[in-house]
């Protein structure tokens, strides 16, 4: 608890710090000579329909907003992100957004913007640094309230349990935010009922092939498991793969809380297949355009900014599913 709170005070204080300090002179033009802003992003890569999602509402907002786009794919390697800001530094653009791979190893980089006087805007994921003044704002989900969400789920769905109710943990990226903040959310609502216990909590990278992976060694470790937590829809539709393979039935035998509720996954809580869905809305590219543009203006933006997310049983996906956008 202690980590957690220092890393989120740590996380206002530098965005305080980034919003109040001596940050980069503003540009009266808000943008190059054109007036037309030029913006690097560095995406962690292609790894599920939530960063699909992202990539196209990160593009298509550039479009609308007339900003020019210099995307870069990072493959989910952090050297490759490093690389992808250096030389959006080089290139001198206005603004540099990213969404950061893990959490640690950021600082030499963003001092390296600092110097530049190029403001950095930190999309969908976190960094921890202790450096004043490197990055002007966050914008992204609750993490640790989406990992709450899904716990608090399993404590009301197994309610009357007398005996031990025994989860798997399909976790994500290793040392990414999300990972880090949807663990924690949920091993703090899982306390309520000491029935409540994860067995066996591994890695998928947030892949569906390494959901199924995982979830294929699980189910043979363990004959007995009551409830997976998937940190994202793709490994929880891997995991489905793995149970129906295995002979049972998910969502019945096994139940399925998931993380993002994706179209792929309002589908599969439609379907019965998983048994309920906290939402992690994808769609920040406009959000992002907007405050690069204030940003590069010298207009002052909060430094923490937090998209909301809802949560859906099986009947409110059903209802959802018409008219999901992602
Ligand atoms: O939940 C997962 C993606 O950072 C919120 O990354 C994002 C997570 C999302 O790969 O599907």
């Amino acid at each position: 608890m202690n980590k957690i709170l220092t890393a989120v005070l740590s996380i206002a204080t530098a965005g305080v710090l980034a919003a109040c300090g001596s940050g980069p002179a503003p540009r009266s033009d808000g943008g190059d000579a054109g007036g037309r802003l030029t913006m690097g992003f560095s995406q962690v890569g292609a790894e599920s329909g939530w960063r699909t999602a992202n990539t196209t509402s990160i593009q298509d907002a550039a479009k609308a907003a007339d900003v020019d786009l210099k995307f870069s794919d990072a493959n989910g390697k952090q050297e490759n992100q490093i690389s992808a800001i250096r030389s959006f530094i080089q290139q001198r653009v206005d603004v540099i957004a990213f969404s950061p791979v893990v959490r640690t190893g950021w600082d030499a980089v963003l001092l390296e913007a600092k110097a530049a006087g190029i403001p950095v805007i930190l999309t969908d994921r976190a960094v921890d640094t202790t450096e004043p003044d490197v990055y002007v704002t966050f914008l992204g989900a609750d993490f640790v309230q989406e990992g709450r969400w899904a716990g608090e789920w399993v404590v009301k769905e197994f309610a009357s349990a007398t005996g031990p109710v025994n989860i798997v943990q399909l976790e994500g990226t290793t040392g990414s935010d999300p990972a880090l903040e949807r663990t924690s959310g949920f091993a703090e609502a899982i306390k309520a009922n000491p029935n409540l216990k994860v067995i066996a909590s591994q890695t998928g990278d947030f892949t569906r092939s390494g959901g199924k992976q995982v979830m294929e060694a699980f189910l043979k470790a363990h004959p007995d498991i009551d409830v997976v937590f998937a940190q994202n829809d793709d490994m929880g539709l891997g995991a489905i793969e793995a149970i129906e393979a295995a002979g049972k039935k998910p969502g019945e035998d096994i139940k399925i809380v998931a993380i993002d509720a994706t179209r792929d996954g309002m589908q599969a809580t439609a379907d019965g297949k998983f048994n309920f869905l906290v939402e992690c809305n994808p769609l920040l590219g406009p959000e992002l355009m907007d405050i690069a543009k204030k940003v590069v203006a010298g207009e002052s933006v909060p430094p923490r900014i937090v998209t909301p997310d809802e949560t859906f049983d099986q009947a409110q996906a059903a209802a959802a599913l018409p008219d999901r956008k992602y």
